[in-house]
């Protein structure tokens, strides 16, 4: 299949771009290199040393004998190129990476609200109407996020894949309706994400496009096989407080002698996913697309849950590792349960990759090969949900000697 990878740079969208090449797709990225530019903002590092784009796509042709192409595109802003993209290009499937992700970038200050939603809402509705403009027939790929959800909700009953049925009282009695469930978003990043769902609702009722979109738990892990062939195809290793996820921090953080950076009680409940299954949720989307006239598809992509706190007590047990318990930077519930439907993937033959030794293993030794790249001041997490909010101190200044 041709297939476009919007934001084919990012931590997901680059071992996406080489498994399905490594599949034998016909890959095109499109990314702005906004990330790259927001580390420069941020003054801090992937952990990885991650090499130019230019110099991956060519050390992956050399390794692979496949072609990837790539075109610097602001999806949010360059509307016309991405129409002549996109006419010439002609693909079959889209899978759409390029916004930004980060909660706590999203909630920085004004500036990073405001971006936040700019990039991420005119990225996608710029998306939608090139299609209908256009008239290609793409099945479209979009990666939504758990956390639309949001937690809690709906006590213990499990959270379904997208849609809920209620029950509406009307004068003649009651009606039952298929409704998107309910959006409970936890920060500005997430609020993105559901509005990109109303979007998405709308062009396929409207324009018959084929929408899936996944909503993704945090990814966690470095490598894929693809991405493992040579040092300089190597993955994004976010430790930051801003774009820095639970697990990875985690492990990092006890392979460089840093106390692990619990929030609040560590009660938090997330789902998980490893990117290795990231990149073959994306394939099995695009192979099994929804036909015209259907309603948005949505799969749960995730695998399995956990306690934060639960989290931390593996790693430190399995590394050696201190737990700290900071005050929590976010509004969010202390504790929460949560119960999580995935019966499609599962049905569609994904089988989980879990949160095991063997792969936490691979984390240390990502984090250890690379501790001397990491920063120790940008570590805790600073971004806070309301202005006022108590966040911790640096709890080290110096990276502590290798054991
Ligand atoms: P990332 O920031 O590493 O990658 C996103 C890529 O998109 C970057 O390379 C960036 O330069 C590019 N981009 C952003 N805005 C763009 C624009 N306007 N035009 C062109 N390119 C643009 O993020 P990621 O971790 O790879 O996440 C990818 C997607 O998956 C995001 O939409 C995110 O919301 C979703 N997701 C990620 C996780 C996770 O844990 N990382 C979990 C659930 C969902
Ligand atoms: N947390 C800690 N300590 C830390 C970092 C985080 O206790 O050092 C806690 C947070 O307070 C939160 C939980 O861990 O309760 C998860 O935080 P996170 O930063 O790992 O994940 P989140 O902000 O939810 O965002 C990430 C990705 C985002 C994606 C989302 C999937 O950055 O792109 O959409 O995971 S989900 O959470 O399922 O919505």
């Amino acid at each position: 299949m041709r297939v476009m990878v919007l934001g084919g740079d990012g931590f997901c969208g680059w071992p996406t771009s080489l498994y399905l090449s490594d599949r034998g797709h016909e890959v095109t990225i499109i990314d702005n290199l906004s990330r790259r530019k927001i580390d420069v903002e941020l003054e801090v590092e992937s952990l990885t040393p991650i090499r130019p784009v230019s110099e991956r796509i060519h050390v992956w042709e050399e390794v692979s004998g496949h072609a990837i192409g790539f075109v610097n595109l602001d999806l949010a802003t360059e509307y016309d190129r991405l129409v002549a993209v996109l006419e010439e290009i002609r693909p079959e499937a889209i899978v759409h990476f390029a916004e930004q992700r980060a909660a706590p970038y999203s909630m920085r200050n004004t500036h990073t609200k405001r971006y936040t939603v700019d990039n991420n809402v005119r990225a996608t509705h710029n998306l939608l109407t090139a299609l209908v403009a256009t008239g290609i027939d793409a099945s479209l790929v979009h990666l939504g996020t758990m956390g639309v959800y949001g937690y809690g909700w709906s006590g213990s009953a499990p959270i379904p894949e997208g849609y809920l049925t209620v029950k509406v009282p009307t004068p003649d009695g009651e009606i039952e309706r298929e409704i998107l469930h309910p959006a409970n978003p936890g920060s500005v990043y997430h609020m993105t994400k559901t509005l990109d769902q109303l979007m998405f609702s709308f062009y396929a009722k409207n324009d018959g496009l084929r929408i899936t979109d996944l909503h993704q738990g945090i990814v966690w892990g470095t490598q894929t096989d693809q991405t493992g062939r040579d040092e300089r195809l190597i993955n994004r290793f976010d430790y930051d407080g801003d774009y820095g996820t639970v697990l990875n921090r985690f492990l990092m953080q006890a392979a460089i002698g840093h106390p692990l950076t619990v929030h609040g009680t560590g009660g938090q409940t997330r789902a998980f996913i490893h990117i290795r299954d990231t990149v073959r949720c994306i394939e099995i989307a695009i192979n099994n697309p929804p036909v015209s006239g259907d309603k948005p598809r949505v799969l749960n992509q995730m695998t399995e849950v956990h306690r934060v706190l639960d989290l931390a007590k593996m790693v430190a047990d399995a590394m050696q590792a201190d737990i700290a318990y900071l005050p929590n930077p976010r509004r969010e519930a202390e504790e929460n349960d949560l119960n999580v439907r995935n019966d499609q993937f599962l049905a569609l033959g994904l089988k989980p990759t879990t949160l095991s030794e063997g792969l936490l293993e691979e984390g240390r030794q990502v984090a250890a090969r690379y501790r001397d790249r990491a920063d120790p001041s940008k570590i805790v997490c600073r971004s806070v949900w309301r202005a006022g909010m108590e966040t911790a101190e640096d709890l080290v200044t110096e990276l502590p000697a290798q054991a």
